[in-house]
């Protein structure tokens, strides 16, 4: 395989710790039925040729309808179900978009505080990229 992956067959799906006014938006799926309902950082799949970035605003403008622009990487990546990896970008809302609605995929958005990150029941494998995000708050 020749494409520019994080190991062989791996898919990149990236997560986007999508940060204002000092909040972290976190995200509840309405889909598939075994994540329903848990919280998770707004995301999919990168496809084909697409770089990750890239997928990062794709996404947040198809699940979210909002114009966001990537800040930097969190550092890491975290096993999906096979062969699926979790990356991570901190992403700032670009001036005058929307405020990001349920549009597909969610069901419910909340803003989080630092003091509140630990109120939604986060995807477990969300967790440590949460935790991650948390640990570099301070620096954004
Ligand atoms: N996933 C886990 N955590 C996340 C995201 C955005 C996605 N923060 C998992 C859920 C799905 C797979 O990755 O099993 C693909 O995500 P999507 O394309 O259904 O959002
Ligand atoms: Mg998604």
């Amino acid at each position: 395989m020749t494409r520019e992956t994080p190991g062989a067959d791996r898919i990149v799906v990236v997560g986007a710790a999508l940060l204002d006014d000092g909040r972290l938006l976190a995200a509840r799926r309405s889909a598939p039925a075994d994540l329903a309902g848990r919280w998770e950082l707004p995301g999919g799949k990168v496809e084909p040729g697409e770089r990750p970035e890239d997928a990062l605003l794709r996404e947040l403008r198809e699940e979210l309808g909002v114009d966001a622009e990537p800040v930097g990487r969190v550092p890491g990546q975290w096993p999906l179900r096979t062969p699926y990896v979790l990356q991570v970008w901190t992403a700032r809302l670009r001036p005058g978009s929307p405020a990001p609605s349920p549009l597909q995929d969610h069901d419910e958005l909340r803003w989080l505080t630092p003091d509140r990150i630990w109120e939604v029941d986060w995807l477990d494998q969300d967790v440590p990229a949460v935790r991650e995000v948390a640990a570099r708050w301070d620096a954004e």
